[in-house]
């Protein structure tokens, strides 16, 4: 499956919601549980990362299982360059523009590259950007934290990533994170920037989903709602229907 392609028609037809599954967090068999669940609910993809407690083999052994359970394309979202497998459709090619450390701009890009291509993923090349309040990801990404208050600096940002030839833009507040990225600083970037941006960290509800798409997101991510509702069909519909008729 040609992901990107598969990204760009969807959206011809309305704003789309990626689920994040971290292996980290969970073991395979539950993992694929919530992405089976999640497909039921109307999910347009499954997102495979986190920040901690990755490795190889369990990023490896969750792909396959969700992939055992559904069709929908599974991306990887990698926290290092150790973590890849070759069973997933695609991988979040990504920059961490807003780090202090080379390392999570350029460093890990340069040690999976090869790797990468070996494996024959499809790459999505992306600028990460982390706003306050960053979360895990803010810590171990060494994240100069966005301002939520000052969008021409997020602007700058994702200008920067528009222009290095980036067709993803990612404002990201950090899994868990109390309250999403600001509608009205997705509004700013929406319209300062003409490529994909995708909105994650901290969304919860239907109202907040639609919100932020009707503030210009094109994709929508849930980590952490996934992981915590006991009836996830029927919890994550409301909000992937909000997303879908924004
Ligand atoms: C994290 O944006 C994602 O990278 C998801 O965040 O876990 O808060 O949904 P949540």
């Amino acid at each position: 499956m040609e992901v990107h392609s598969y990204f760009l028609n969807t959206r011809k037809k309305h704003p789309l919601h990626l689920t994040l599954l971290d292996p980290g967090k969970m073991d395979s068999e539950n993992l694929s549980k919530i992405a089976k669940e999640a497909d039921q609910a109307g999910t347009d993809g499954i997102m495979v990362g986190g920040s901690t407690d990755l490795s190889f083999e369990n990023v490896e052994k969750s792909v396959q299982a969700i992939k055992n359970v559904t069709d929908l394309p599974v991306i990887l979202f990698p926290s290092d360059s150790g973590v890849l497998s070759g069973k997933a459709d695609a991988i979040f090619f990504m920059t961490l523009l807003n780090s202090s450390s080379l390392q999570y701009i350029v460093g890990e890009q340069i040690a999976s590259a090869t790797h990468i291509k070996k494996l024959g993923l499809e790459t999505l090349s992306m600028a990460y950007l982390l706003l306050e309040p960053g979360m895990r990801a803010g810590l171990v990404g060494k994240a100069r934290l966005l301002p939520r208050d000052n969008p021409n600096l997020v602007i700058s940002h994702a200008l920067a990533g528009q222009y290095l030839g980036m067709n993803y833009i990612y404002l990201e507040a950090g899994s868990g994170a109390e309250s999403p990225v600001p509608s009205e600083m997705v509004k700013q970037v929406r319209e300062s920037i003409d490529n994909t941006l995708i909105v994650g960290g901290g969304i919860q509800t239907p109202e907040s989903a639609r919100l932020l798409v009707e503030s210009g997101a094109d994709i929508i991510v849930t980590g952490t709602f996934v992981e915590t509702s006991n009836s996830l069909v029927e919890d994550l519909k409301p909000i992937i229907d909000a997303i879908h008729s924004a």
